[in-house]
């Protein structure tokens, strides 16, 4: 019962903008704070329950209003009390046999993730991240491409080399399949993209052209839906054309952007053609509000998933059992041992009901367009980088030394000093968070993300103000 008290406060505390969202100390400090010895022989209840209050006491709130620092925000309630459900039931996901009940909801939400992607059929799996989600559609890739790698490995391709693209601005686990997978991630091509930060296709046909010239096998496409600084969305149909063309597979990383499938008003022109895609990563932990984590692989094809990565392990996957082993689902991934994911995402959804979560992303995009609007009508104040596709919300502070200094690259040099600075203030402060990062030859600048149902206008006229309260020269 105290542990569930603490937990309780922790929750209120994360929902009142009077409270901080850390209290931040140096890890050198911080160790001071916390007794993190492993001791010989185990410690009283009343030991167990002031390290869970210490533990939450410097805790980042990542679920208060003002936390609009990473893509993952908010404390969803009703999923957060399905995490708890979920751990007290500590079940494997790997077979019907132990965990009956939720495998039948995993079937049941990632069969209506796909008709919202267009799908009439196909299969679909909860990976651990969006990074292993794009790693499964690789797989699933090149398994399909090439039968007989699985077995074989690269003998069956003898010299050949295979070759991926990807944007200049994908998540950085794409050229990790590079990596991972024996290409090397000189074989991961990086196509240019434009000034919103989307691939310029024709840049990605002359590449495709320029590889198979030099003996190369192009296999394999990603085209990203919600680029994770800009929140930029390649161009479906066109990249679309071009796989169909030169018979590539098309992977859809929509980890970030894929929650907008929701919106009627804000998924067209973004998403249109994601049916055309081979595979769709979609993280319902991200835009979806879903506790951490809660990521998803969805394949047009059915059957691909358990051709791919079946093992059949003989202790687990027997065949002999006495219900449709189709069920056991574990011999379609990579690893054994799998957290349950599914069960915080459908008591979720039962809760706000698909109409919900289309009402959650007009939300999340009409602030961040108010967001905007503040900024261009404070131009002396703040400089937006771009008008963005997303949540994501590019800009810097200028502090008022600045103000009447023209823009140039000098003065973006300096504003790209200041915002760390400025960053190192809130974290300080305990204010608010807000993300920022360098990007390409643009020095650092915030980016705002919009991920949090708590989040009102009120706060972001807050992020605002007490940026330049804490933004003095
Ligand atoms: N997987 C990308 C997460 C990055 C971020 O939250 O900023």
């Amino acid at each position: 019962m105290k542990l569930v008290e603490i937990l309780l406060d922790f929750i209120k505390d994360t929902n009142d903008r009077k409270c901080k969202l850390l209290e931040f100390h140096h890890p050198e400090h911080m160790l001071t704070l916390l007794d993190l010895d492993l001791p010989d022989t185990g410690l009283p209840l009343q030991t167990l329950i002031n390290d869970c209050a210490t533990t939450l006491k410097y805790q980042v709130k990542t679920g208060h209003p003002r936390f609009f620092n990473q893509l993952s925000c908010g404390l969803d309630i009703v999923s957060m009390a399905g995490e708890w459900l979920t751990a007290t039931a500590n079940t494997n996901m790997f077979t019907y046999e132990i965990a009956p009940v939720f495998i039948l909801m995993e079937s049941v939400v990632l069969n209506k993730m796909r008709q919202i992607i267009g799908w009439k059929h196909g299969d679909s799996i909860l990976a651990p991240g969006g990074s292993i989600s794009n790693l499964y559609a690789f797989l699933a890739a090149r398994h399909h491409m090439f039968p007989g790698y699985k077995e074989k490995g690269q003998a069956m391709l003898g010299s050949s080399q295979l070759v991926m693209f990807t944007s200049d601005q994908c998540h950085y686990s794409v050229k990790s399949c590079a990596a991972v997978c024996g290409l090397g991630t000189d074989h991961c091509v990086e196509v240019p993209s434009d000034e919103h930060g989307r691939m310029i296709v024709s840049e990605l046909e002359r590449l495709i052209l320029e590889r198979k010239a030099r003996g190369h096998i192009p296999f394999f496409v990603n085209c990203t839906s919600g680029t994770t600084v800009l929140g930029a969305f390649d161009p479906i149909n066109e990249i679309a054309d071009v796989c169909q063309k030169y018979k590539l597979w098309l992977h859809i990383d929509a980890a970030w952007g894929g929650g907008l499938l929701f919106s009627r008003k804000y998924r067209h022109p973004r998403l249109t053609g994601i049916d055309r895609a081979d595979s769709v990563t979609w993280n319902p932990h991200k835009l979806m509000g879903t506790l951490l984590q809660c990521s998803t692989i969805h394949f047009k094809q059915d059957g691909l998933l358990i051709s791919c990565n079946q093992m059949s392990a003989e202790y687990l996957f027997m065949q002999d059992k006495l219900y449709d082993v189709q069920y056991d689902t574990g011999d379609k991934v990579i690893q054994c041992g799998r957290h349950n994911d599914i069960f915080k995402l459908w008591l979720q959804w039962r809760a706000k009901g698909t109409v919900g979560f289309e009402e959650h992303m007009d939300h999340l995009m009409e602030l961040a367009e108010y967001l905007v609007e503040r900024i261009e009508n404070q131009k002396d104040m703040f400089h937006l980088l771009l008008k963005p596709e997303m949540v994501n919300v590019s800009f810097w502070y200028i502090p008022k030394r600045l103000r009447t200094m023209p823009h140039s690259t000098a003065k973006e040099a300096e504003l790209g000093r200041i915002t760390p600075i400025l960053k190192g203030r809130m974290m300080e402060a305990g204010t608010m968070m807000v993300g920022y990062q360098p990007q390409d030859r643009t020095p650092n600048f915030f980016r705002s993300i919009f991920s949090s149902a708590a989040v009102t206008k009120t706060d972001v006229d807050f992020m605002l103000n007490e940026m330049d309260r804490l933004g003095h020269d």
